[in-house]
């Protein structure tokens, strides 16, 4: 297992590649360019830029967290194959400075959906909140509120200008049936497999967060059953998953543990993230700690030890502690104790399995 740790780049980020090099056990950095726009290629100079300051600090640059997939590959709109041509340029691009897995995700319009993103937790702290009541309301109201709380920072899926053509989004989505986005996935993958044998690029979907359908827009990756239907639809070593375990256990139902077991040689990265269920099915994101939430971090961490896993792994979301001012979910202190609690589990792991 190699431990990441997701930073948003130069001067787009509250926390330092100087202080993620004091957090024991990082290795690598999870990056992206966050100026590109969905479908556009991402230069060799633009790529070279963020490995040059990775490469002062020793961290590499193997995971990539996200290459966004255009609405119209989504949709599966004609102009589709230019756009998946563009995908493909990228991969070559990445393939050339070393990049081995490429996070993506495929759910429409909305990107990983909160109600509140700074929930108080009860202990001084706050954390990334869903509120199952609140998403039957207009969405519009919904990703106005999530821009307002966001505040200088820009968050993955929620970009204003992406926002602003909510309404056209909805609108270009109608026709697009649950069988139909399983349809256009397939497609798309299908299309660059070949680059990515030929690149050595792992793709790895994240999964539907929640897991569940809202707005009315279909989710596909949001159990045991459809991560079977996808790795089976495209059948490759180069398509894997990446398995966020706070994502899929937002739905109790799930079994994250029992999915690695199942499925751990196509999982190329692993999100760790702990989640606190509510009777009425909100639910609130927890610290890392096992027994601080549902998830049952310590059975994925031995499910993950017991496979061999030799991925990559983070922390996925913190919680906002000490008085933290950093973009929602992604500030130091919470997701540092995240790694010291993800790598205790598995150097006692490995100690007893001496
Ligand atoms: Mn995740």
């Amino acid at each position: 297992m190699q431990m990441t740790f997701r930073w948003y780049g130069e001067g787009n980020d509250s926390v330092t590649l100087d202080m993620i090099r004091q957090i024991p056990g990082v290795e690598g950095i999870v990056w992206a360019l966050h100026h590109k726009n969905a479908g556009e290629v991402w230069e060799k100079d633009e790529i070279a830029e963020v490995k040059k300051s990775l490469d002062k600090y020793g961290f590499n640059m193997d995971v990539v967290e996200s290459v966004n997939v255009h609405d119209d590959i989504k949709i599966g709109l004609p102009s589709r194959d230019m756009y998946i041509e563009n995908y493909k340029q990228t991969l070559r691009n990445l393939s050339e400075f070393g990049v081995k897995v490429v996070c993506y995700n495929f759910m429409p319009v909305f990107d990983w959906t909160r109600t509140d993103l700074f929930h108080p937790v009860g202990d001084g702290s706050t954390a990334l909140y869903y509120e199952k009541n609140r998403i039957i309301d207009d969405p519009e109201k919904m990703a106005e509120y999530i821009l307002e709380k966001c505040g200088d920072y820009t968050m993955p899926g929620w970009e204003p200008e992406r926002m602003a053509r909510l309404k056209q989004l909805f609108e270009a989505y109608k026709p697009v049936t649950k069988e139909m986005l399983w349809d256009n996935l397939k497609y798309f993958l299908e299309a660059i497999m070949p680059v990515c044998h030929e690149c050595g690029i792992k793709m790895a979907i994240h999964p539907d967060d929640p897991p569940w359908d809202i707005f009315g827009l279909p989710r596909l990756l949001v159990d045991s059953a459809s991560i079977d239907r996808f790795l089976d639809m495209v059948d490759d070593p180069y398509n894997c998953l990446t398995l966020c375990s706070g994502s899929l256990s937002a739905d109790p139902k799930n079994n994250v543990a029992e999915i690695i077991r199942k499925h751990c040689d196509r999982i190329a990265f692993a999100h760790v993230r702990n989640v606190k269920h509510f009777e009425n099915g909100d639910f609130s994101e927890a610290s890392h700690r096992d027994c601080d939430g549902d998830t049952g971090i310590i059975e994925i961490m031995k499910a993950y030890h017991e496979c061999g896993f030799d991925g990559y792994m983070r922390p996925d979301h913190g919680r906002h502690i000490w008085g933290e001012k950093c973009r929602p979910g992604y500030g130091l202190y919470d997701r540092a104790l995240g790694i010291m609690y993800l790598l205790g589990c598995w150097d006692m792991l490995e100690s007893m399995s001496k």
